[in-house]
């Protein structure tokens, strides 16, 4: 048997998309950051500025807030992404199982690491990262050196994607 030697435990950075079109959605997004920090095994690293994003997809919804935050945990990226699942549940997420309706509180795994996932509940990157602008935008604000893996630089996929109506908030 092998011990490790110090006390730490590996810590990978991971990206984490926050968006809420319902039910306050700017505080919704301020109770998630708290929640996600709050989490054992989750340390919060940086938190992008709030942006008004126009719905994609159906568009009888109300626009959104979206936002990302970078954490350093040491909890495996299914684990984490049942922690956050159980906020947007807390926060009073339900399922309908309508595609692309409008929602309290959605929570991505974004990127964990420079990891490339592949399973049934979790695919990181994730997959619209590359053409959403409300996902890229607030990414490149806390992380613009960042290379997201198998897609390529994160100032070159936004070069690539149109702003789409996407606004900053104060
Ligand atoms: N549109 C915007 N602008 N922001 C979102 O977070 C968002 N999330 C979704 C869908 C319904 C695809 N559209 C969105 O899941």
């Amino acid at each position: 048997m092998q011990y490790r030697s110090d006390s730490t435990t590996q810590e990978v950075t991971a990206y984490l998309g926050m968006g809420s079109n319902l039910a306050g959605p700017v505080e919704q997004l301020n109770h998630a950051r708290k929640a996600i920090s709050a989490l054992y095994g989750v340390r919060e690293l940086a938190m992008s500025s709030f942006y008004h994003s126009p719905p994609m997809g159906p568009q009888d919804q109300p626009d959104y807030v979206n936002a990302v935050m970078a954490v350093a945990t040491s909890l495996p990226p299914l684990t984490l992404l049942r922690s956050l699942q159980s906020i947007e549940h807390e926060q009073g997420r339900v399922r309908t199982g309508e595609r692309w309706g409008a929602r309290t509180l959605d929570l991505d795994v974004l990127l964990y690491g420079d990891q490339c996932i592949d399973l049934p509940e979790l695919t990181v990157p994730h997959v619209g990262l590359t053409q959403r602008a409300f996902v890229l935008y607030p990414l490149y604000e806390i992380a613009p050196q960042l290379h997201v893996p198998g897609k390529g630089n994160i100032k070159d996929l936004l070069a690539q994607c149109p702003l789409s109506g996407l606004k900053r908030l104060d």
